[in-house]
């Protein structure tokens, strides 16, 4: 039997992190659809996550991005962030945005392009010294587009090279989680595209690199709650990047388009013991709000990954291990499925109305006025990044 109030705890002391580029106007390259009222500054998307925090009171932390993110003093940043009750989260890099990285970045030929690349990697370390934020995502854009334009093998020296002189510069409570993408913007060859890479480059690095998931950088139909429970196992699971995809890396609401899938994710998480903040796994979003409104979006995410954990939570685990010994296929799936099925909105009502907050967030956004007073005091608002 599942024991309820443990239940509830583990559901009170969840913590996922938002990404301040959520925030702000994005799109496809085809169009941004500018909406009223978005950020004009890293202070305004650190003031819509901590709003986001306020209605569902499990997003204590913000992900910023270096340079969208640029200001003179990050400590006052900082300051700024946990007066409004929220703190700094990863540090996201940007070796993408440059004509300089046309042909990569820390993988690119040209040395000098390297030292530029890898330099960025270490300012950025310097921003996390300012914040106090733990982690360094790095996610590489780099690979080739044709058989032959570059040798593959000595691409991952160069990788292998840049992640070592960053790694050797991270404090002792600061770490590094590497991001892996299938595809996009390289077509033929991406010179970290899968977990086993980004793996192999951690046990490489040492004990602070870990491998970072976003659920939408894979090829279809990967079993990606297999790569987590293996992950877990070899103790190099850092951190989420969740979203939803249907096709490519489409960064639409997690939970929206499978939330089976994110379920079964939740359950190797909670299978591991691993949901506790500090068990040390960043649960991030990263995602972009093309057509949505973007704090409403942002509070609907938070929930369906509080809906998955719940339901991950209720597993009954007994009755599971007991069938699964047993050989009890059916019995097994079925105690798995009556988790996955049960409505879990009504305890995750409780969950919030005794933490003080109102058991329904979305609604508590729209009432409390937020939107109208951003859209009246944010005249231009910037774009999240890119996607120009
Ligand atoms: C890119 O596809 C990745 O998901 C990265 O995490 C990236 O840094 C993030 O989406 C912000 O652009
Ligand atoms: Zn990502
Ligand atoms: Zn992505």
């Amino acid at each position: 039997m599942t024991d309820l109030s443990a239940v509830k705890r583990s559901l009170a002391s969840q913590a996922i992190e938002t990404p301040s580029w959520a925030y702000g106007n994005s799109g496809t390259r085809f169009k941004v659809f500018a909406q009223p009222g978005v950020p004009r500054s890293p202070e305004e998307k650190i003031a819509d996550a901590a709003t986001v925090h306020k209605y569902t009171g499990v997003a204590p932390t913000v992900a910023l991005h270096i340079p969208w993110d640029r200001v003179d003093d990050y400590g006052a940043l900082t300051r700024y962030a946990e007066d409004l009750g929220v703190r700094i989260g990863a540090i996201n890099t940007n070796v993408f945005q440059d004509d300089d990285y046309k042909l990569g970045s820390v993988t690119n030929p040209d040395p000098g392009i390297r030292r530029k690349a890898t330099d960025h990697l270490l300012d950025a370390i310097g921003v996390m010294d300012a914040t106090g934020s733990r982690d360094l995502k790095l996610w590489f854009s780099d690979g080739i587009n044709y058989p032959g334009q570059d040798d593959l093998r000595e691409r991952q020296d160069r990788l292998a090279a840049a992640l070592r002189e960053t790694y050797d510069r991270l404090g002792d409570e600061q770490r590094i989680l590497l991001e892996y993408k299938l595809f996009e913007p390289a077509f033929y060859a991406t010179d970290i595209p899968d977990w086993g890479t980004s793996y192999a480059h951690c046990v490489e690095l040492g004990p602070k690199a870990t491998v970072c998931i976003d659920t939408g950088h894979h090829a279809p139909g990967t079993n990606i709650e297999f790569i987590v429970a293996f992950l877990l196992r070899q103790n190099r699971l850092g951190a989420f990047d969740f979203n939803s995809r249907f096709y490519a890396d489409d960064d639409l609401m997690v939970g929206a388009a499978d939330p089976f899938q994110l379920f079964r994710i939740m359950y190797e998480i909670v299978r591991a013991d691993a949901l506790d903040p500090s068990y040390g796994i960043a649960f991030m979003l990263d995602q972009c709000h093309n057509i949505e409104q973007k704090i409403p979006a942002v509070i609907r995410s938070v929930m369906n990954v509080q809906e998955a954990t719940a339901k991950a939570l209720l597993v009954d685990r007994d009755a599971l291990a007991t069938a699964q010994r047993a050989g009890d296929v059916l019995e097994a799936n079925a105690v798995l499925m009556d988790a996955y099925n049960t409505d879990v909105r009504p305890l995750l009502a409780e969950v919030r109305a005794d933490a003080g907050l109102d058991p329904d967030p979305v609604g508590a956004y729209r009432r409390s006025g937020y939107q109208r007073r951003i859209e009246e005091e944010r005249a231009e608002g910037a774009q999240a990044g890119w996607g120009a």
